[in-house]
């Protein structure tokens, strides 16, 4: 069976990351999707990497959650049939083992060289102006997806649901593209569709099946349910 998932911001929220909706929407009265675009970062660069250093730190003091480490073990299971499609730029799922990912909005802890082109490993600050590791030019940016920017692995997102049997969507409200519309695009491709959020999304229609509540209940139960299903 082969198995397309997308993750949003409500996969992290039970290990303590607030959700862009949650955090009433509100960064030091910005919305983000007013921090999260490239005319941010030109206007006011301090005040988004602000954001980011802030969102860097707190990502250190959190740990993945049962609904990670579920789809981790379901990897392990279901090998090259398996592929995690993640808007969230943090690095849980890749701290619960999971490989076959596509973090389609970038990654927090990378820096991007404006200079050379250069991604580093970044846990630091980039609010005081580090060179980059690569090239020492102070020209470095958040190594994330912003607003009017281009996902990354378009392609090989859109192989992967053209040949999936099941897309499952968890812990996301739905409302940014292309993202938003990859449920459909599954659905039209022949795929099964299963929402599991903590309350029905702004996409539900779409979805064959939903489940709502906790992502840290919904997730291990259906990733039990599956592997129980599996020839031995
Ligand atoms: C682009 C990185 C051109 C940075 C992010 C079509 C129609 C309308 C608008 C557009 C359109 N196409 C494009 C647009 C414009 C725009 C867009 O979609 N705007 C929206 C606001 C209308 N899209 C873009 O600009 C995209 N780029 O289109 O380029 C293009 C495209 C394709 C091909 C060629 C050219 C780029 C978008 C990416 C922006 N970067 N993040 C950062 O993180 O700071 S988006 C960011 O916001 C996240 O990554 C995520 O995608 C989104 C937030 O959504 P969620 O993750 O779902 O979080 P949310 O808080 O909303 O919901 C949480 C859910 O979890 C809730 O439902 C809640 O109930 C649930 N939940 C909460 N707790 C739990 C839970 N569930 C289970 N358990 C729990 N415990």
């Amino acid at each position: 069976m082969r198995v397309v998932i997308l993750t949003g911001a409500g996969i992290s929220a039970e290990s303590g990351l607030p959700t862009f909706r949650d955090a009433h929407g509100l960064w030091e009265g910005h919305r983000p999707e007013e921090v999260a675009t490239p005319e941010a970062f030109e206007a006011d660069p301090l005040l988004v990497h602000r954001f980011y250093d802030a969102r860097r730190a707190a990502l250190a003091t959190v740990e993945p959650n049962a609904a990670h480490h579920a789809l981790a073990r379901l990897e392990e299971r279901l090998g090259d049939d398996y592929l995690l499609v993640t808007q969230n730029i943090d690095d849980l799922h890749q701290r619960a083992g999971s490989r076959r990912i596509v973090p389609m909005h970038g990654r927090l802890r990378s820096s991007y060289c404006l200079h050379c082109g250069e991604r580093s490993h970044w846990t630091a600050t980039l609010a005081d102006g580090p060179p980059c590791p690569a090239c020492g030019v102070a020209a470095l940016r958040p190594d994330v997806v912003w607003f009017g920017e281009v996902p990354h692995g378009l392609d090989r997102i859109g192989k992967a649901i053209e040949h999936a049997d099941l897309f499952v969507s968890i812990g996301t409200s739905g409302v940014v593209y292309p993202a938003a519309g990859l449920a459909t695009a599954a659905h039209s491709a022949g795929a099964r569709t299963l929402e599991l959020n903590l309350v029905p999304s702004d996409g539900v229609t779409v979805f064959d099946q939903a489940r709502h509540g906790p992502a840290t209940e919904l997730v291990p139960a259906w990733v039990d349910e599956v592997i129980s299903q599996l020839p031995r």
